[in-house]
Order: C-alpha cells, then structure tokens, then sequence
C-alpha cells in the first residue's frame, strides 16, 4: 500500500482525577495521534511518549522531532509492504520506541482494515475478551486508599494495582490487605526504591501480592536478579523491558517472573509479538500495560491483549474511568473485568472526528 499522508495531531484531553505516581502527577493527557492515510482508508496510532522524560527518555517533542525526519519519511509517498517491513526499515533509528510505535501501530491498524480482518486477528489473538485490572495512583491519605479500592473492586476489576513510593508503601499495604484479604493485589514503584530499601521490599512479602513491578532503576536489570534472590514476592518488569532481547536477558538473568508489556515502549506490536515469543518459550506470563491512553491507543492494548501469553490481567481499564469523552466510538469498556474485543476491521473503533477536533491543539500534514 502507498502511504499518501500522514496527519500527526497534539492532542489534549482533560482526566477525571489527578494520576499520582512515584515521578509525578497527571492532570491532562497530552499525546501525539498519528493518522496514516492511503486512499480512502486510515490507520490510527497513539504515541505515548508524555511531556516530559519521567517515565520513559521520549517525550512528545523528541517523538515529533524523530517522526518528522526519521520515520515518517520512510512511508510516505512509498509503496510500504506492511509493519514488518517497516520495523526493518526503522531499525537504523536507535531508541525512539513510542515514535516508532506510532507509525508501526498505525501501520497495523492499516493493513488489518485493508484486508477487513480486526486487528487482534491480524496479530494472533485468540480471546473475544480480556480480563482487565486497574492502576490506582498514590492516594492523600491510606483512607481515601482503601475507599478507591473498594469502588474498583465492586467494578468487577480482576486485579488492583497499587502505585507506591518509599513511604507509602507498607502501612498502606496493611490497610488495604486487611480491608480486602482475598483480591488479587499487586504494586507498582516505577524505579523509586534501591537495593538498600531491601528490608522495605521484604516487608512487602506478608502481604501475598501477585508480583510487585518494576522496583528498582530502570536500567538496572542486574539489581532486580538479585533482588528477586532476596525477597518472596514475584517481580514484574516494566521499565527495563525495552526490547525482546531485554526480556531474554531479564528471563535469562532470574530479574523477573511476570512482564508488563507496553507497545509504545517496546517499540510497536512487532517487538511486542517477540517478547510474546521469548516469554512463551521460558513459561513466563504477560500482561498489557497502560499509559492513560485515548481510545485509539486502548484499542491497540486490547488487541495485543487477546493473545494467549497475556494470561493476567491487564491496566486497560474503562475509558470512562479516565475521560468523560473519547475520541473513539464504541468505547471500550469493562463490565465486571471483562473488556470485549472489537471484532470489526483493524482496531475496530473508529475515530468521531468532531470530537477529536474540540481535543486537537497542533496538526501538521505530511505528505511525500
Ligand atoms: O491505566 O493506563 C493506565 C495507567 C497504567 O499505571 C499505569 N501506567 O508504570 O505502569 C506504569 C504506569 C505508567 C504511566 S503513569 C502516567
Ligand atoms: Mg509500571
């Protein structure tokens, strides 16, 4: 297929609630939308690089600066022959994941509609729904803690994650174990403890979580295998899972029992379908991370969501947890943890236009 235009969109959409983790707060979801145009269809793709490089080294300025020079130039005006061929193209491009993801994504939601087959087909995927979790951001007070868990839990949602930080962590644990002894309770610090917090990290062990995500530095794969020899809890890695290769190493290593994939960190479903591989091979479960995406980006998390691998609950929430309006028709929505998967062609959402538009603060069109 020729790519005839691509569309790249800054857009804005207002949260319900502030999102606190260990590196900061959220208030607006502020994200790239990557419209690849070829004929008379579209393929969409999120990037979900953010403001600024807490989470991840992109941001919304290096991904537009990589996508104007570097990728989008691969496609445009050219006879592209689908994602893979694009990911071989891209590889020269080192780093820059969430941009590359855009385009690969988008590209895959593409050809899936080119060839009227959903997108969770196109990738392999083999359930009509998925079993969803939720993220709880940092809470002012282990009250008003135990009061959201509670209205998730009566949601439906399979699995609470808790976000943590040195200082809230334990005490809160106690709060929320004792208020709810049987759910299925996990942690996520994104990086904020060291190896010297060992004795914290351990304490954690008496309250029977599922695993407990990315403790220590991101770039530290070697302190989470030995972490992991220190504490009883399963480690899951978020962060530190860059590529398929890392995941071979981080198996290989013994840093983690349970991985959290995220396509735009990853770098696209290609990588993400590698990492499906490498984890099969070494019996280790994945599940679907979240980066508070629109519903173009949800939709892309719920089809790569629907493969085998990705045997525990996901962070794809509701999209009205999040936002009082989406982009996309249908919205994808969870009733008692259960998230269907579209079944139309490509991601199976279609973007309302309208909508989008009230969201759009910059556009740029890019043709060959
Ligand atoms: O619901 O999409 C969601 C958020 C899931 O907690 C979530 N994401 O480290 O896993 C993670 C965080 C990163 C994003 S925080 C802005
Ligand atoms: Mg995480």
């Amino acid at each position: 297929m020729k790519i005839d235009l691509a569309v790249l969109r800054t857009v804005e959409m207002p949260l319900k609630f502030k999102f606190r983790t260990s590196f900061g707060e959220t208030n607006v979801k502020k994200f790239l939308l990557l419209e690849l145009r070829s004929g008379g269809l579209a393929g969409w793709g999120e990037c979900v690089a953010e403001e600024d490089p807490f989470f991840s080294p992109e941001t919304l300025d290096t991904a537009r600066a990589i996508l104007e020079r570097n990728l989008l130039p691969l496609v445009l005006g050219r006879e592209t022959a689908g994602p893979g061929a694009f990911d071989l193209l891209a590889a020269r491009v080192r780093g820059n994941r969430m941009a590359k993801g855009a385009v690969e994504t988008a590209l895959w939601d593409l050809f899936a509609r080119a060839r009227g087959v959903s997108l969770s087909k196109a990738l392999g995927g083999t359930r009509s729904s998925i079993e969803v979790g939720v993220s709880l951001g940092i809470a002012p007070t282990v009250e008003a803690l135990v009061e959201n868990v509670g209205r998730h839990v009566a949601q439906g949602y399979r699995r609470i994650k808790l976000k943590i930080e040195p200082g809230c962590d334990v005490e809160r644990l106690r709060a929320v174990r004792g208020a709810f002894p049987s759910i299925v309770l996990t942690v996520d610090a994104n990086a904020a403890y060291t190896l010297g917090d060992t004795p914290t990290l351990a304490a954690i062990d008496e309250f029977g979580l599922d695993y407990m995500e990315q403790p220590l530095h991101h770039e530290d794969i070697a302190a989470h295998a030995e972490l992991a020899r220190r504490i009883g809890t399963p480690i899951c890695l978020d962060e530190s899972i860059r590529s398929a290769a890392d995941a071979k190493a981080a198996i290989a290593l013994g840093a983690c029992k349970v991985i959290n994939v995220k396509i735009g960190r990853v770098g696209g479903h290609g990588e993400a379908l590698a990492i499906h591989e490498a984890a099969a091979a070494a019996g280790i479960p994945l599940w679907c991370g979240g980066m508070l995406e629109s519903g173009v980006g949800r939709a892309h998390n719920v089809a790569i969501a629907s493969l085998a691998g990705f045997s525990k609950p996901g962070d794809t929430s509701s999209s009205s947890r999040y936002f009082e309006e989406d982009i996309v028709e249908p919205r994808l929505e969870a009733t008692a943890g259960l998230m269907p998967v579209p079944a139309g062609p490509g991601t199976g959402v279609e973007v309302r236009a309208a909508i989008l538009s009230r969201f759009t603060t910059g556009k740029r069109e890019y043709r060959a």
